[in-house]
């Protein structure tokens, strides 16, 4: 096996044995056969005969090898076949070259690798899209035309013009999802989430997937069960048409990476609907279901029907035969008991732009950070905390993505009214910062990196590095970026990002914060 696609990797080089996630070297070598059968797939596929099958397939089968989602070697193996028949069918019977994609020259295997990984990254975010009965046809088209791309010699020029090309298409995407969600469940607003449990049933709903949510909130509405979100599905309680569900009552846990401690005692089923999917500790085996192309050999999984209509009564049983705590729970040990808030996506934000830049204007606000992205198990991860937590009085922290749940419990206090952390969703809630800076700059005149706003991202799986380059082809400069620089960046892309975009790999809090904010 050859990854190392992730934060996590085996020394920050490479997984070969075994994955650091518990992907073994069967599984890993099945992804890479379907990645290949992707890219024949594409180069059959001219945009007039693609059609929503191979859609699927595409989107999908990236999807399925991205970080945490699919260790499920017979279902790998079965997708894989299926796109081999589709292949067949496409009447191009002739072998098709494909490059082998971990060999080569150094800067090129790492600039091949960083457009497959944000493509798997945008795979996520468009299935979510096609899940909710929208699509982005650019974005699909490009799907082929990127793993075509994969399968070609290029230049270093011509891949990062690629790169960047593929940085737009990514944020089109997102866009997508923006709509696709607040179309399906309304304009997210500012609410308080509860972290305890309430007596009786409960199901808890991970990952990313807000249409599962809502699924299962009807399902359950009236059986006396409540439901709880995991995750990255916090931000759901924002969302008018999610949050009207009163057993939609809280949420339960933190990130991904505590989920074998935490899914250990509870008298509940949980489903996941995407990543972070860990391999399963035997203690809780039985209550875990799946749904989507997340995967585990052993899990139970919940099937969606030819109109994606997903019946979960296997888990709705499981909740009720479970029974819930005799009494409410206290959750303090897991996650401080605290109140958390969240829902403070564009719509809320720019709905109060004037008061905003009124605050920024008399001094009240010196400065934004937007510290967001995805949480995991390294150490060095205690940056984000520490940072949050030393970011003085007159600035504001935007969020987003699982990385949060390192610091949403804080009580910062608040500015003008404005709580100092506000949450603005998911990782493809990003858009949402996005357009936010951009109203910022219109509003004062300057461009993006010229605003006192500092990007303080973490990242992990592929998610954040589309979106990192989506942030890079926007020209926004001068993030930081931690808790280490990913493996698959050689010396010379590293070097390009850092004269190019004057990104910062993270150093201490207290020594990013000065030169932030110019002190000392
Ligand atoms: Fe290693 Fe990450 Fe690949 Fe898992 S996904 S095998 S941890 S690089
Ligand atoms: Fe988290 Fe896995 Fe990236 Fe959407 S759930 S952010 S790590």
């Amino acid at each position: 096996m050859f990854c190392f696609q992730c934060q996590q990797t085996a020394g920050n080089k490479c997984c070969v044995k075994v994955g650091v996630c518990g992907k073994q070297p069967d599984t890993a070598n099945l992804q890479d056969d379907l990645i290949y059968e992707l890219i024949r797939l594409s180069e059959v596929v001219s945009e007039k005969e693609s059609n929503t099958n191979t859609d699927r397939m595409v989107i999908d089968g990236l999807f399925i090898t991205l970080t945490n989602v699919n260790f499920d070697n017979s279902r790998i193996k079965n997708f894989t076949e299926e796109v081999r028949e589709e292949i067949k069918q496409l009447g191009n019977l002739n072998e098709i070259p494909v490059i082998d994609l971990w060999k080569g020259e150094t800067d090129i295997v790492s600039l091949r690798s960083t457009l497959l990984f944000g493509m798997k990254g945008t795979a996520a975010y468009a299935h979510h899209c096609k899940n909710l009965g929208f699509e982005d046809r650019e974005v699909t088209n490009w799907f082929y035309k990127g793993l075509r791309e994969i399968n070609r010699e290029h230049s270093i020029e011509e891949w990062l013009s690629l790169i960047m090309e593929f940085g737009q298409i990514n944020l089109k995407c997102m866009e997508k999802l923006d709509e696709a969600n607040t179309k399906s469940f309304g304009t997210p607003v500012p609410v308080k989430v509860n972290t305890d449990i309430k007596k009786g049933p409960f199901i808890v709903i991970s990952g990313h997937d807000l249409h599962d949510l809502k699924m299962l909130l009807e399902q359950t509405q009236d059986k006396g069960i409540n439901v709880y979100t995991h995750g990255e599905m916090l931000p759901a309680h924002g969302y008018p048409e999610l949050k009207k569900y009163s057993h939609l009552a809280g949420n339960f846990g933190t990130a991904w990476q505590s989920q074998q401690k935490e899914f250990e005692n509870i008298p509940a089923p949980v489903i996941f609907t995407t990543n972070c999917l860990m391999p399963y500790r035997d203690n809780y085996k039985d209550r875990i279901y799946n749904t989507n192309v997340v995967g585990y050999e052993g899990l139970k999984y919940i099937e969606a029907k030819e109109n994606g209509y997903k019946d979960f009564t296997p888990v709705i049983n499981h909740a009720l035969e479970l029974g819930g705590y005799k009494q409410d729970q206290s959750m303090s040990g897991i996650n401080g008991g605290h109140i958390l808030t969240t829902g403070f996506g564009h719509g809320t934000v720019l709905a109060n732009a004037p008061a905003i830049i009124d605050a920024v204007k008399s001094g009240a606000i010196k400065h934004f950070f937007l510290v967001g992205g995805c949480d995991g198990a390294n150490p060095g991860r205690n940056y984000y905390t520490d940072f949050v937590k030393q970011t003085p009085m007159d600035t504001i922290v935007l969020t987003l993505a699982c990385g949060k749940f390192r610091f949403n419990d804080l009580d910062l206090g608040e500015i003008g009214g404005f709580p100092r952390i506000m949450d603005m969703g998911q990782c493809n809630d990003a858009y949402s910062a996005i357009k936010v800076a951009l109203a910022l700059a219109d509003a004062f005149q300057c461009s993006v990196y010229e605003l006192p706003l500092t990007l303080v991202l973490s990242w992990y799986e592929q998610k954040a590095v589309c979106i990192l380059l989506t942030l890079l082809s926007l020209g926004i400069k001068r993030m930081y970026l931690g808790p280490t620089l990913p493996a698959f960046l050689s010396e010379t892309v590293v070097k390009v990002l850092i004269d190019t975009y004057d990104l910062q790999p993270i150093t201490s809090p207290e020594q990013d914060l000065d030169a932030i904010l110019g002190r000392g």
